[in-house]
Order: C-alpha cells, then structure tokens, then sequence
C-alpha cells in the first residue's frame, strides 16, 4: 500500500519537474531555436522557389529543357473521394458484379444495332461543342490554358512525330499556339531536336525531356524468370508487342509515372501525340480551354475492346482494389460501359468480367490533376505491385479507362466527335461543314476492313453513358 503510494508520488512529482523544465527551457532558448529553424527553412524556401522561377523563365525563353525527376502528389479537391453510406456501396458494388446483359443474348444482333447507332451519330452533322463558353481562335483567352502536347517518342520515331504534329498544327494550334513537351527513356539526339524545330514554326515552344530510369524500368521485384515465361506463353498465342520489354515498360510508365514528370508539374493537361497520326479536321476554339471551362477530366476520340489475353487478371484485381476503397468509386461512373457483355461476350469471359471496352489512349487529353491525386495513385501503386505490366501486357488504355470509369464522373469524360482523328486501323470521322475538312475521311467510317467492325465500344458508350445533355453538347 505504502510502496504503491510512493510511486505514484515518484511519477506526478518526476511528470511536474519535467514539464517545468522543458518550459524554462523553450522560454530561454526555444524562441532562438525557432528563430533559426525559420530562417534555415526560409532559406531553403528561397533557393528552391528561385530554382523554380530560374526553370520557368528557361521554359519560355529557350526551346530546350532539362531532365531532372521529382514527383510529387496534389490533391485536387475535386478528386477527394467522398464518404458513402453502406447502402450505397452495396448498390455500387452489385453494379460491378453483374454483367449489363442477361443470358441469352444474341451478340450479331447487338453488333448489328451498335454499328446503326455509332453510323447515325456519327452521320450526323455537328459543328463545334454547345457551350456558351467556347474560346475561339483569336481571342485573348485563346492559348492561355497550363497545358502542352505530350509526345513519348524514340529518335528513331522522328518522321512519324512530324507527320502527326504537322497535321495537328495545321488543324489547330497555328492558331494556340500551345508548347510541345516531348520525352523519352533515352536521350534525345540533336539531330531529333532539330527536325523537330525545323518541322515546327519559329515561335513554338518545345522542351525535350529524359526519363529517369528508375520510373521507366522494370522494377527490381519483378521476377524475370516468370516474366519470359509467361511472355513466352503470350506471344506464342499470337498477342503483339508481348516478348518486347520496352513495350511492357512504355504501358507502364504512361499508366504509373508520366504525370510526375518535372516537366509537367507546372501544367493541368496534356493531350498525348503519338507518331504517324493524323488529324482530319478545322478545330477553332481552344480545346484546352474547353476542358477547363467545362470541368472536364478526361477527352477522347476512339473507344475499343481489347485483347482479353492481355488483361486476363485485370479487373479481378480491380475489384480487389475496389473492395479495399469503395469510397472510391464515383456514384456517377460510367460501369456499364466496363460490364458489357454484348458484343463481344468471350472478351468479357476472357477478362473475368470485363469488356476489355477502353479508351484508345493515342489520343488522350487528360485533367493531369486526376492522374495526379492519391486516388488514382493508391490505384496504380496496387496494380503496378501484382505485377501485371510484365506477368501480362496489361495496357496503360485499360488501366486508365478502368479509373476513369469507376473513379470519375462520367460527365467529365467528352468524346471529342468534333476531332477527326486517325491512328491506324481505327478513324473517328464526325460529318462536318465542307470547310472544316482539311484531307479525306468519310464520316461514320471506323475502320476500312469489315472485320474489325466488332472492336468498337463506342455504341454503347453513346447508349448507356452519355446522358441526353452529353449527347446535346454538339
Ligand atoms: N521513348 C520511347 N517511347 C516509346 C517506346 N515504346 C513505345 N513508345 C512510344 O509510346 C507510344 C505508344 O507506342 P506505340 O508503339 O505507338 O504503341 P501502339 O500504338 O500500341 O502500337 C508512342 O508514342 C511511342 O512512340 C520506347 O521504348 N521508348
Ligand atoms: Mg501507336
């Protein structure tokens, strides 16, 4: 009894010394101490702000840039996901679980009435978006958006990048004139950087970036045996591009990484460009402006099925992901698009689950502040750790469609049917005024081969995604 007084006396009497003499110690040095932590973090704030500042004049100034990596995540409000009810998530998760059709269905007839749709809204004439917000060439907003063209290219894809940003120039930005951000794993030779200069006019402005090997790489705890193996296994199953590693490292980069390049830090969007594309017609408002002004995450042309093979664990580990955040999932997603099983059902048997529909990620203009937020981070941190871009050919199209569908709002995701717009074997030719037309495509033509017909996704984006509004907005 006496002892266990004791104690506690010991422990309040040695709790009260402590406590003054931390006091006396802050009010005599503390003050000091903060004093100079201050001024050290002050100085260290200054160095860094006036690097930024040194790099910001450089970007305007001079049509190079340097290399240097350093990521980092902004939450954009906007993409905080909010709390749900259990209820709620219960509603969500049963969308996700059951196929949009029932069985029984006759997948001909549904190919047969999606190509009715996508020729009908495509045969149909449309002039630019119905937004009373519309930036059009000339004006003093036009060009002002925080955005850049991205082209990840090899030197070796020289010609092919100058037939696409030609076309691009010529149908929109002689007149935005936006900056051109291109990257590689390599470095690029000086013979890429001049073609590129002489193919662009004096007053672009171009920045030429490396990637740091440690974001495009395979990471270390990828086993290489299982790799081959399996890669192995795939290209003898006919899957394209599935034993050439560069490949496996792009699909992951442009999934995991490409937003946090320096050179991008300081810009909201980015429209991705790839080599030997082409762009059909007249675009004379700012499309940037577009996405901004409208509270748009993400813009696309094309929107097709995958390869099953490709993803076969794909979306089982989605759900995984998802089970693990339903928070997560936006209340307006557009799910049925990523659980249609019509068309194609053995693509949705073959992926377990999901109809392999994505967007066709060569022509993408992305609100990097999504791909930038911790949800879609947490996202692709949990994919990229199961493996899937080297133990299958898991796409950066699917890995970002999937994320989009689930995580976005549908409403913030535009098809661009304004945009005619190419990428071998696939064209998305909207009819327009003969005047916005720069070179030939036929309107409502999605392929030139009958066959591949199947591969497009994008009736049923129009039939179970757009709402009316999105269908008035041209
Ligand atoms: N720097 C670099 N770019 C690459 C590499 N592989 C692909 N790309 C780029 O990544 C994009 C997609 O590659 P591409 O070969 O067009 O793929 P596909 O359209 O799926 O056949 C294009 O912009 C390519 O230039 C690579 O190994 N290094
Ligand atoms: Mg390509």
């Amino acid at each position: 009894m006496l002892s266990r007084r004791l104690l506690r006396a010991t422990a309040f009497y040695g709790t009260a010394l402590t406590v003054v003499t931390l006091l006396i110690l802050y009010l005599t040095a503390g003050s000091e101490f903060y004093e100079t932590v201050k001024t050290r973090a002050k100085g260290h704030y200054d160095t860094v702000s006036s690097a930024i500042d040194e790099k910001l004049s450089q970007m305007s100034n001079s049509r190079t840039g340097d290399s240097s990596s350093q990521p980092g995540l902004e939450n954009a409000p906007e993409f905080i996901p909010t709390t749900k009810s259990t209820e709620i998530i219960n509603k969500l998760m049963e969308r996700l679980e059951k196929p949009l059709y029932d069985d029984g269905i006759d997948s001909r007839q549904i190919l047969r009435k999606n190509k009715e749709t996508y020729a009908s809204v495509l045969r149909t004439k449309i002039d630019e978006p119905n937004v009373d917000n519309l930036v059009k060439a000339g004006s003093d907003e036009a060009g002002t958006a925080k955005a850049t063209f991205l082209c990840l290219v090899r030197n070796e894809d020289l010609d092919g990048i100058i037939k696409s940003i030609q076309t691009l120039q010529e149908t929109f930005n002689n007149e935005f004139n936006y900056p051109y951000t291109f990257l590689n794993d390599d470095e690029f030779t000086e013979e890429f950087k001049k073609g590129i200069l002489n193919a662009l006019p004096a007053k672009a402005s171009v920045r030429f970036g490396k990637i740091e090997d440690s974001d495009w790489e395979m990471p270390a705890w990828i086993d290489i045996g299982d790799y081959q193996k399996k890669m192995e296994a795939l290209d003898e199953q006919g899957v394209g591009h599935a034993k050439q590693l560069s490949y496996h490292n792009m699909c992951r980069y442009y999934s995991k990484n490409f937003h946090h390049h320096p050179m991008l830090r300081d810009y909201k969007f980015a429209w991705r460009v790839e080599p030997g594309v082409s762009f059909y017609c007249q675009i004379d408002y700012d499309v940037f402006k577009f996405m901004e002004m409208n509270n748009k995450v993400y813009g696309f042309t094309l929107n097709l099925y995958d390869n099953p093979l490709t993803v076969e664990t794909l979306w089982p580990t989605v759900m995984e992901f998802v089970r693990e955040h339903p928070d997560y999932l936006h209340e307006n997603g557009a799910f049925e698009w990523l659980k249609e099983n019509g068309q194609k059902p053995d693509n949705y048997n073959g992926a377990n689950g999901y109809s392999t529909c994505h967007f066709w990620t060569n022509f993408e203009i992305t609100n990097l502040d999504f791909l930038r937020s911790q949800l879609y981070q947490d996202y692709v941190d949990f994919l990229d750790q199961r493996g899937g871009f080297y133990y299958e050919r898991w796409g950066d199209a699917p890995v970002r469609s999937i994320a989009l569908a689930l995580f976005a709002d549908k409403d913030s995701i535009h098809w661009f049917r304004d945009i005619g717009y190419s990428h071998m074997p696939y064209t998305n030719c909207p009819k327009r005024d003969e005047e916005k037309y720069r070179a030939q495509c036929v309107p409502g033509k999605f392929v030139p081969w009958g066959n591949l017909e199947a591969e497009n996704c994008q009736a049923t984006w129009i039939k179970y995604v757009m709402s009316e509004d999105q269908m008035d907005l041209y």
